[in-house]
């Protein structure tokens, strides 16, 4: 969407792009300049930290990810888990 940015989140040995929704998500709480984003992710609630660029699960902060806003040319594995070569 803009300027051709994208959202990843990180997965084994690269990086996922967030499905259209979400990073539709992240873009609006980045611009609004939130620290926080609230994601709900296959029916759970996840925070994205805006400062610390990490995905926590709400309920197991164990489960966390870096994030990263980059090009949408960025290399990756595929989107939200669906691989594409
Ligand atoms: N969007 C979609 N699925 C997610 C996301 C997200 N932002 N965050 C976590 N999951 P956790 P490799 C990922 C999924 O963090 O082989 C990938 O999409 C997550 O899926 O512990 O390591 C792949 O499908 C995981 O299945 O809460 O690169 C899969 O991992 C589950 O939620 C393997 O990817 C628990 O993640």
């Amino acid at each position: 969407y803009d300027g051709g940015y994208q959202w990843f989140y990180e997965g084994r040995n690269g990086w996922w792009q967030y499905d259209e929704r979400t990073s539709r998500e992240l873009e609006t709480c980045y611009k609004a300049g939130e620290r926080t984003c609230e994601l709900l992710i296959a029916g759970f609630l996840y925070d994205a930290n805006l400062d610390t660029m990490l995905q926590m699960r709400r309920n197991d902060h164990s489960r966390r990810r870096r994030i990263k806003r980059d090009f949408a040319s960025a290399p990756k594995k595929g989107v939200a888990g669906l691989r594409t070569e």
